[in-house]
């Protein structure tokens, strides 16, 4: 049997990196969404960035997901190659704690979008849920399962 295609797409630009996207990546699984984590950065990697934008764009990715630090520019560079929604989580571990990262990725031009969330592991938390969210429009079993974590979340 061959595994269902992922939905939600996550980028980070580094492996130091990884342990805060996991968490999105629980979130996604705990909701039975299929999902795929890469590591690839906008300054060191930019082909690579390019190269998994157009894949997911092809293979029918519903939502990106985008965790970088310091001048956290990959957000911004998966949004402008794709019309899908792009959500962006600022990451921490620079000298200024993730508000450099918070305003790289917040601060897009009109005409290219990112729905950015909160510093670290409740951003990637919360990016897993508004994917779920997105989804969830157009998935009513998804739905429930939204409003049932929602109603039990402490
Ligand atoms: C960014 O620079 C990465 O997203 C990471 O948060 C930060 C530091 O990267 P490493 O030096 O740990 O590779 O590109």
């Amino acid at each position: 049997m061959s595994t269902p295609p992922a939905k939600v797409l996550l980028l980070c630009g580094s492996e130091s990196d990884r342990a805060t996207m996991d968490k999105a990546v629980a979130i996604l699984t705990e909701l039975g969404i299929t999902s795929r984590l890469e590591v690839a950065s906008a300054h060191r990697s930019p082909q690579r960035v390019l190269q998994l934008v157009e894949e997911g764009n092809r293979t029918g990715i519903s939502v990106f997901i985008c965790g970088a630090g310091m001048a956290a520019h990959l957000a911004g560079v998966v949004a402008a190659h794709t019309i899908r929604p792009v959500i962006g989580i600022p990451l921490p571990g620079s000298a200024l704690n993730g508000m450099d990262s918070l305003l790289s990725t917040v601060q897009m031009p009109k005409g290219i979008p990112v729905a950015t969330m909160a510093i670290g592991d409740h951003g990637a938390v919360n990016a897993a849920l508004l994917a779920a969210q997105i989804l969830a429009l157009n998935d009513p079993v998804l739905s429930d399962k939204l409003q049932k974590r929602r109603s039990t979340a402490s």
